[in-house]
C-alpha cells in the first residue's frame, strides 16, 4: 500500500517543486493574455481627430434637383456588336452631377428595370435613410416604382452611386455615375475631369457574358473583365494644353478588378483620397485602386511637351500593362496656374493607436457548401443577411481589424465613415488620408481607425461585388 504523506516527507524538495510548477500553471492559464496589448488611452485620439472633418454641414439653401431613371438600354463596346445593359439616364456611364459643398441635391428616381433596385451614395456622409441599402435602410425599389433620394453632403470631393441590390448584375451591365461636391476654397485647375474606370466581361462575339456570379468569379477575386473603359472608351483620350495643371478624378467602378495607377512621366501628385483631401501631396504612381475607391491627381503639362502623349496605365498584373486612357498634349501653351495642392492640415496621425487592441476583429473567411454556387464568403464566418453586429459609439475613437484568413482580395468599405489605416501585418502605416474603402490583400491583417459622426445602421462588406453577393457583409450601429 502506498504511503502519500511518507512521500511527502521523503521527498520534500521534488513535492516543493510539483506544487510550485502547478501554481504557476494555473496562474498562467488565469491570467488573461495582455502582454502584447497596451493599454492606451483612446481620449487622446479622439481629441486628435478635432474637426479633421464637420459633423455636420451648414446648408446653403440651394437644391439641385435631378430626374433620375434606371432602364434596360443596347450598349455596344466593339464596333458593330450591340448588347443589352442598364443605364441612368439611357447613358453608360451615368450622369456626372457637380454640386457645391453646402448644396442639396434631390434625385427623383424611377426604376424601370426588371428587376428591384436601390441606389449607394459611396463616400457620401448621408442621413442613414438615403443610403440605399435593401433592408436595412429602405425597402428596394420595385420595377415601375420611385424614390426620392435628398441630402446635403457633409464633405467636398468626388463620390459615386451605384445599386445595392444585386449590384454584381447591375453595376456591370452599366448603373453607376459620379457625384462631384466643389469646395470654393479650393483652387482652380485649367481642367476638371472624371475618369470612371470600369471592366466588362464580353464573350467572343462582344456581346456582355451574362453568367453573374460564376462559381469561377465567387472562387477568386469577382469578376474580372477581359476590356477595360475610361467613361464607356477604351483608351480615353483627354486633350491638354502645354502648362496646363488638371485634376484627374478616377473612380473605380469594376466589380472585381483592382489597378495600379502608373502616371507615365507626369508626376502626378495625389491630392485626395476617396473624396477627402489628404494632408500633404504625394507621388501617385504605384497606387492601388480597390473597387470603390476614387483618387484625384494634380498633373502638370510640361511647357515644352507639344506633341507628346502621356499615357495612364495599370500594372496591378505583373508584366501586364492595360492603358487606361491617354492624355494628348496639343495647341498653344498657356501659363500654370500656381498654387499649393490643396490639403486638409488637420488629419490626426494617430500614432501608437496601432498598439491598441482592435476594438472588433473581422476574420474574413469563406465556408464551402453554403449559398450560391456552394460558397459563402463570410465576415466572423457568418454570410449576411446572418452576421456579427457591431456597436461603435458615435463622436470617440474606435478601431476595427480585418484579418484575411484567405489568399483572394477584400477591399472592405463602411458605408457613412471615414477611416484612416493604423497597421498592416502588425506594422504601423501612416496613410496621410482618410479612406471609405481599404483592400486587404491575401492573407493580411489591416486594423483601421475611426472617430463615426453619423449615426444609423451602416453597411460594411468587401466592394468585391460577387464577395459581397455571397454573404461579405455585416451591419455596423453607430449610436
Ligand atoms: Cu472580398
Amino acid at each position: 500500500m502506498k504511503d502519500n504523506s511518507s512521500f511527502i516527507k521523503r521527498n520534500p524538495i521534488l513535492t516543493g517543486l510539483i506544487l510550485g510548477g502547478l501554481v504557476v500553471l494555473i496562474f498562467w492559464w488565469l491570467i488573461p493574455e495582455k502582454e502584447n496589448t497596451v493599454s492606451i488611452d483612446r481620449s487622446q485620439f479622439t481629441q486628435a481627430f478635432d474637426s479633421a472633418y464637420a459633423a455636420d454641414i451648414e446648408e446653403s439653401g440651394t437644391i439641385h434637383e435631378f430626374e433620375l431613371t434606371a432602364d434596360e438600354t443596347t450598349l455596344s463596346l466593339v464596333e458593330g456588336i450591340e448588347f443589352e445593359g442598364f443605364a441612368y439616364n439611357n447613358q453608360v456611364p451615368g450622369p456626372i452631377w457637380r454640386i457645391v459643398k453646402g448644396d442639396t441635391i434631390k434625385i427623383n428616381f424611377t426604376n424601370e428595370l426588371p428587376q428591384e433596385t436601390t441606389i449607394h451614395f459611396h463616400g457620401i456622409r448621408v442621413p442613414n435613410a438615403m443610403d440605399g441599402v435593401p433592408g436595412v435602410t429602405q425597402d428596394p425599389i420595385q420595377p415601375g416604382d420611385s424614390f426620392i433620394y435628398e441630402f446635403t453632403p457633409k464633405d467636398a470631393g468626388t463620390y459615386w452611386f451605384h445599386p445595392h441590390v444585386r449590384s454584381s448584375e447591375q453595376v456591370e451591365k452599366g448603373l453607376y455615375g459620379v457625384i462631384i461636391v466643389e469646395d470654393p476654397e479650393e483652387p482652380e485647375y485649367s481642367q476638371d475631369e472624371v475618369w470612371m474606370v470600369d471592366d466588362w466581361r464580353l464573350n467572343r462575339d462582344g456581346t456582355l457574358d451574362t453568367r453573374f456570379n460564376t462559381g469561377h468569379d465567387l472562387m477568386h477575386d469577382g469578376r474580372w473583365g477581359n476590356l477595360i473603359t475610361v467613361n464607356g472608351e477604351m483608351e480615353e483620350e483627354l486633350i491638354v494644353k502645354p502648362g496646363e495643371r488638371i485634376r484627374l478624378r478616377l473612380a473605380n467602378v469594376s466589380n472585381g478588378r483592382v489597378y495600379e495607377l502608373d502616371f507615365d512621366s507626369l508626376g502626378a501628385q495625389v491630392i485626395a483620397i476617396d473624396g477627402m483631401l489628404t494632408s500633404s501631396a504625394f507621388d501617385a504612381n504605384g497606387f492601388e485602386l480597390a473597387p470603390g475607391n476614387r483618387i484625384d491627381v494634380d498633373i502638370i503639362i510640361p511647357q515644352d511637351a507639344a506633341g507628346q502623349n502621356f499615357t495612364i496605365s495599370d500594372k496591378f498584373i505583373l508584366g501586364r500593362a492595360n492603358t487606361l486612357g491617354v492624355l494628348k498634349v496639343e495647341g498653344e501653351s498657356v501659363s500654370t496656374p500656381n498654387f499649393a495642392p490643396p490639403n486638409n492640415p488637420n488629419i490626426p496621425n494617430w500614432n501608437g493607436a496601432e498598439n491598441m487592441e482592435p476594438d472588433k476583429t473581422f476574420d474574413l473567411n469563406a465556408i464551402t457548401g453554403m449559398g450560391m454556387m456552394g460558397l459563402a464568403w463570410t465576415l466572423n464566418n457568418k454570410a449576411y443577411p446572418d452576421y456579427d453586429p457591431l456597436t461603435l459609439k458615435e463622436g470617440e475613437f474606435q478601431t476595427i481589424e480585418f484579418n484575411n484568413k484567405t489568399a483572394r482580395l477584400h477591399p472592405m468599405h463602411l458605408h457613412g465613415q471615414f477611416f484612416k489605416v493604423l497597421s498592416r501585418n502588425g506594422k504601423a502605416v501612416d496613410e496621410p488620408y482618410f479612406r471609405d474603402t481599404v483592400l486587404v490583400h491575401a492573407s493580411e491583417t489591416v486594423v483601421v481607425g475611426l472617430v463615426p459622426l453619423d449615426e444609423g445602421e451602416w453597411a460594411n462588406h468587401c466592394h468585391i461585388l460577387e464577395h459581397a453577393e455571397a454573404g461579405m457583409m455585416s451591419i455596423i450601429t453607430v449610436e
